[in-house]
Formats: structure tokens, C-alpha cells, sequence
């Protein structure tokens, strides 16, 4: 038994050491909210993040961040979401934070939010990031050392992973692909812009082909999360 625990403890510390792109990332953006057009999905904005990894991942001090097209991080208060002491997210599952108070456009969300925020997301054109802390008005480049955990750029926004994905509608949204297992840090190839897309919470069934393969490897900025 001794063994087999010192093998186990030798795994995890080999897997948890290996520098790749983060088990928790964001899984879905949608800014068609907050508009009063009929072609609008939902009625408020929204982003998902999924957590690859088999085990559950501590978000108190999380943030996410809006950016405009060539605009800061988190520029107002407005535009910062902070998860709240004692969220997290289960292994091969999601987090659904939702931004805005309802508009006229759209219909409610298909699954209720499990947090909600302030974000204003453009409906076609920006970018939105993972923080494991605050960068407050901090602009792409400049972010907190070890902090950025997942960012994806949308229409003609800077700051992508490599390359953005395309501008988004009223009725569509950026999809991680996968479920959201797929993370090659490349925001077009692991994206795909899906119209009427469907957002999953912390109720809905866990990914399957992750829980068949979760994905153990952690950057330096999330192990430093998980343990202080
Ligand atoms: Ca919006
Ligand atoms: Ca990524």
C-alpha cells in the first residue's frame, strides 16, 4: 500500500509539474445580451469556464475580465467580475457566471447562472479573460505575473491566443470546442462560432470524454492557487 502511494504521489507531482495550457479555461462567451433586436438568444450575457482536470478547483479570488477591441483589462469596476470566497468548479465540469440585468431582446438563460456579474460583452467584437487574481485596468501584456490563465479575442480585438476567432452576432456566441477539453492555446482552432449556442452550469453532467481522461497538467499559476 505504502508503494503504491509513493507511486501515486510520484504521478501526480510529475503530472502537476508539467507546464501546459491550464485545466481550468473558459469554455464559452456569449454578448449578444443586453440588446433590445429580436435576433438576440439571451437577454443577458454570459461566459463559461470548464475545469479539464479530475479534480475540483478552488475560484475564490478568481476574476473575469472584459476587454474592448484595443481596450484594458477589467478597464471600470464594471467590467471585473471576482469570484467570491468558496467557489469552485468539480472535475470535468462547468461554471456558468452570467453579466447584466435582462433586456428586452432575447429570451432567459436555458440553465440558471450559477454567479452574476457586470460585464457588458460586445455582442460581435472584444475579448475576455481568466484571471487566478484581479488585474485591475491592467492592459494585454501588462497582466500580474503568473495570473493569466485563459483569454480569448473575438472579431477584430488584440490580444489573442495567436489567432482571434471570428466576430460573433446577437445569436451567436465562441464555443470551445470539445466540450471544452480542447486548449492549444490558439483561440481559432479551439474555438468554433456556434449560432443559438446552449450554456451548461454547475448542474450539468460532466464532460464525458474528460472524465474519462481528465487532463492532470497544471501551470505554476494555479498550483500556487490551489496551496496558499
Ligand atoms: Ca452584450
Ligand atoms: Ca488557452
Amino acid at each position: 500500500m505504502k508503494k503504491l502511494v509513493t507511486t501515486l504521489c510520484a504521478m501526480a507531482l510529475f503530472a502537476s509539474s508539467a507546464f501546459a495550457a491550464n485545466p481550468v479555461r473558459i469554455s464559452q462567451v456569449y454578448g449578444g445580451g443586453g440588446s433590445s433586436s429580436a435576433t438576440a438568444t439571451y437577454n443577458v450575457d454570459y461566459v463559461e469556464i470548464f475545469n479539464a482536470s479530475g479534480t475540483a478547483v478552488n475560484l475564490s479570488g478568481w476574476a473575469i475580465e472584459y476587454g474592448s477591441n484595443t481596450g484594458n483589462w477589467g478597464s471600470s469596476s464594471g467590467n471585473q467580475f471576482v469570484f467570491p470566497t468558496g467557489a469552485s468548479i468539480a472535475p470535468c465540469s462547468y461554471v456558468l457566471v452570467s453579466f447584466g440585468t435582462p433586456s428586452t431582446g432575447g429570451g432567459p438563460l436555458p440553465v440558471p447562472a450559477d454567479y452574476s456579474g457586470t460585464l457588458t460583452i460586445s455582442a460581435t467584437s472584444g475579448k475576455v479573460a481568466l484571471f487566478s487574481a484581479l488585474n485591475a485596468n491592467l492592459a494585454c501584456g501588462s497582466e500580474l505575473p503568473g495570473t493569466l490563465v485563459d483569454k480569448v479575442s473575438f472579431g477584430t480585438a488584440n490580444c489573442p491566443e495567436v489567432t482571434n476567432v471570428a466576430a460573433l452576432t446577437n445569436d451567436s456566441g465562441a464555443i470551445r470546442n470539445s466540450g471544452g477539453l480542447d486548449d492549444t492555446d490558439n483561440n481559432v482552432a479551439d474555438f468554433t462560432v456556434t449560432l443559438n449556442p446552449v450554456p451548461r452550469n454547475s448542474a450539468s453532467p460532466a464532460n464525458s470524454g474528460c472524465l474519462a481522461t481528465p487532463n492532470a497538467s497544471r501551470t505554476w499559476g494555479a498550483i500556487k492557487t490551489i496551496y496558499r
